[in-house]
């Protein structure tokens, strides 16, 4: 972390090790480049100096709450830290205003429950533990009291936890705005009480409440269990509740983004499709024969993976709740028979098999021909029809219109395609409707906006979701960044010190890599899917030469058409191979005029037939490029605000209580952007120690300061004195702090044991010699 490591006989440092990350150790010998270290385990092992870093004996076994106060800002000490600390079930710490949340896995007993919520109303961050209702607090009353839009960016891997903290976050403002006021209860306090009840009756309240908990419809359409996290978000989503000059309550809105459309069709071994398709497997008989549905096994888009179940999940149960929720957003009667009955024709439209016939696709067997003719009924289309817009193309030639029938492989992915066009297109249905019912305020004052959004990926293939997930994350952190290095300026204004001393350290040359218009990927990618005879190689040619000299860019040695992102958490390859089909943002006409056609009003609603105008404007629309563009206006959302962190670590992939596995929580810590912060933090005056703090650390180094004349100094003049005895330069002075280099903290530290190992050298002779 460019901290040149001050080791010196006798030092307590970390090591670098492969499967633990960091180990203690004591420094026993050192030579040229390299240190003899006594590890905690007691092995002797040699080390560069590069992968030593100082420990802080002083820091305790209990950890910091807050990781500023660490006197070594290093990697290890990070880690260190939160392991001590999850090991006592304290899950939060801080790091300056950033919370960093590591999942327990388990409940854990009144973590969350409303006395802990009254516990944090009204104090000030920093006084009590760490947690997330702290987080709120200190948002809600900044909102309140300055006037300020606040957004709490919850972010984090698969599986951290983003979305349980964002139901914390949610629950706790309702608690809040259901209890504002103190001391006795006044009649109006009494009055307000029950106004308030009323508002938790009301839709807006319940989402609030908690996007996902008393308002399960989103999770139902939205969610899966996939091999990370058994109740994955597959979209991210940005919450935005509006206040009224009172503080209270007065709309919200919900933003969805890229809602992950290849599962609907595609699932892998261990995973589930969307949660939707098993309650509706699992309810009531009538529906069932109703809809024709039976074991969720007989279905192509559920068996590709052998996981039907989930443990301590009943989906009977959750689809009576999930109805129940719907009629609270206001979803009809009709509404929700026509959702589950789309849901349902997905499921039958998945089981239409093709054969070969000369090259040309027919449904293949009664079966086929029986879900052919299902699916119809369900969509409220005529099956001939159907099964044309699914086996056939209509050409136009100069001279005439001609049909041409798609080979059987042709048909399935226009069946997929098709299955997936529905399915986005009623979940975006399902967001409108929400955002209709809670209704918006256009008034608002304020607003607080909680961002639940997919963390950096990479994984051992990667294509287009990661690219634009990493390209999410890229963003968030450039915005991460401005806002640290902000924070970092202010303290230093605090403490009168000028500020050009903080470097800093920008991304923006990877964002240009990736949106710059025109020349960046994005713009590459959609020219290439708008040329007919592009390929994925072709792309991948295009890209290489391109960014040939791009710091930010490498082309794998050994692969045609990948290409590896040098991201601000380290390097992902992308394979390009399905980048250009995912792009395209293309309904097939056959598709749109088969279903604005259904006699079912709500089918035919999810397919408005094109304008004039629509045609013209929306020529070519790729999912890059919009995506781009959405990410722009939550951009310009965030930056109206003032950002709160909330950095969400998971302790392991066995997702399991009470399990820290280092080396992954390092790993995360790395790409969430917390050591990213750090070390902008490390490029200035990492180490801001009050004046008495430093004296009682340090006076050792000078001890006549606390002697005769020198006591009656105010104490920056003794701290300049040992300063000045310890021969160190370049610190810097503040008003109540002294800030100092990382590796000046550590030489300090040095000379510190040098003079106790002495002294208790000397102690010992003597008591050997009094013996
Ligand atoms: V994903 O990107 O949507 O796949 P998230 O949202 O980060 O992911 P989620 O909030 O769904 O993860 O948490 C995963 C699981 O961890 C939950 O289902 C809980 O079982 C568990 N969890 C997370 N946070 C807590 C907590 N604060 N207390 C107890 C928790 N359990
Ligand atoms: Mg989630």
């Amino acid at each position: 972390m460019g901290m040149p490591a001050n080791v010196d006989i006798g030092s307590s440092i970390w090591v670098g090790n492969p499967e633990f990350a960091w180990v203690d150790g004591v420094v026993l010998n050192v030579k040229d480049e390299e240190a003899e270290i006594q590890t905690g385990d007691e092995n002797v092992i040699v080390a560069r100096l590069a992968s030593i870093h100082p420990r802080d004996v002083e820091a305790g076994p209990y950890g910091f709450d807050d990781m500023t106060n660490l006197h070594y800002l290093n990697e290890p000490a990070v880690l260190h830290n939160l392991r001590s600390r999850f090991e006592m079930e304290k899950i939060y710490t801080y790091s300056g205003d950033i919370l960093i949340a590591v999942n327990p896995f388990q409940e854990l007993p009144d973590l969350y429950d409303a006395s802990k919520m009254e516990e944090y109303k009204g104090v000030p961050l920093g006084k009590l533990s760490p947690h997330v209702f702290a987080i709120a607090d200190t948002a809600y009353r900044e909102m309140v009291n300055e006037g300020k839009s606040i957004s709490i960016l919850v972010s984090g891997e698969s599986g951290a936890g983003k979305t349980e903290t964002t139901k914390m976050l949610m629950r706790y403002l309702a608690y809040l705005v259901g209890h504002t006021g103190s001391g006795g209860r006044s009649i109006e306090q009494k009055v307000l009480e029950v106004d308030l009840k009323l508002m938790i009756c009301t839709p807006l309240a319940r989402i609030v409440a908690g996007t996902g908990q008393s308002n399960p419809v989103l999770e139902a359409f939205g969610n899966a269990k996939t091999v990370r996290n058994n109740n994955s978000s597959r979209f991210g989503k940005f919450v935005e509740i509006q206040f009224d000059r009172g503080g209270r309550i007065s709309g919200a809105a919900i933003r969805t983004y890229l809602l992950e459309r290849s599962r609907v069709c595609q699932i892998s071994d261990c995973e589930r499709n969307y949660h939707c398709f098993y309650l509706l497997c699992a309810a009531p008989e009538e529906e069932i024969e109703k809809f024709k549905l039976g074991n969720p096994k007989s279905f192509h888009y559920l068996n590709q993976s052998d996981c039907y179940e989930l443990a301590g999940v009943n989906d009977a149960n959750n689809y009576l709740t999930t109805r129940r929720a719907m009629d609270i957003v206001g979803i009809n009667e009709k509404e929700q028979e026509a959702i589950f009955r789309i849901i349902a024709a997905i499921l039958h439209l998945g089981n239409i098999d093709f054969e070969n016939e000369d090259d040309n696709a027919l449904v293949k067997d009664e079966q086929a021909k029986f879900h052919l003719q299902t699916t119809a009924e369900l969509l409220m289309c005529d099956p001939q029809s159907l099964e044309d817009a699914l086996c056939k193309r209509v050409m136009i030639t100069p001279e005439e219109v001609i049909k041409k029938s798609l080979d059987p492989l042709g048909a399935a992915v226009s069946r997929d395609g098709l299955a997936k066009t529905i399915y986005s297109r009623l979940f975006n249905w399902l967001v409108d409707k929400i955002n209709i019912s809670i209704g918006q305020d256009p008034n608002s004052k304020c607003l607080i906006g909680v961002l639940d959004i997919y963390g950096f990926e990479s994984f051992a293939t990667n294509s287009f979701e990661q690219f634009c997930i990493n390209f999410t994350n890229e963003k968030l952190q450039q915005h991460f960044n401005q806002h640290v290095f902000k924070t970092e300026q202010e303290e230093y204004a605090r403490e009168e010190i000028d500020w050009s001393y903080v470097e800093f350290v920008d991304n923006q040359d990877a964002l240009d890599l990736i949106e710059k218009k025109p020349g960046g990927i994005i713009s590459l990618l959609d020219e290439a899917c708008m040329f007919p005879k592009s390929t994925h190689e072709t792309f991948a040619q295009k890209l290489y030469q391109t960014f040939k000299d791009h710091k930010r860019f490498i082309k794998p040695k050994l692969a045609r058409s990948d290409f590896t992102i040098v991201h601000y958490a380290g390097e992902v390859q992308y394979q390009s191979d399905q980048f250009l089909d995912k792009n395209k943002d293309y309904v097939v006409p056959e598709h749109q005029d088969l279903l604005s056609a259904s006699t079912c009003s709500f089918v035919a609603g999810l397919f408005p037939a094109y304008s004039e105008e629509t045609v013209k404007s929306s020529k070519f629309s790729s999912i890059g490029s919009r995506f781009k563009v959405q990410l722009q206006q939550l951009m310009e959302i965030l930056k109206s605000t003032e950002p709160y962190y909330i950095r969400c670590v998971k302790p392991n992939n066995l997702l399991k209580p009470a399990l820290f596995e280092n080396v992954n929580v390092v790993q995360q810590l790395r790409s969430g952007g917390v050591l990213e912060a750090i070390k902008i933090k490390c490029n200035g005056y990492p180490v801001h120690i009050t004046f008495s703090d430093f004296i009682n650390r340090f006076f050792i180094l000078a001890p006549e300061v606390l002697r005769g004349e020198y006591v009656c100094y105010e104490e920056k003049v003794a701290c300049t004195w040992i300063l000045e005895k310890t021969e160190l330069t370049e610190y810097l002075m503040g008003k109540t702090k002294i800030f100092l280099r990382a590796d000046q903290i550590a030489q300090l530290d040095t000379q510190r044991s040098r003079i106790l190992r002495n002294s208790a050298t000397v102690i010992q002779r003597r008591a050997r010699t009094n013996s």
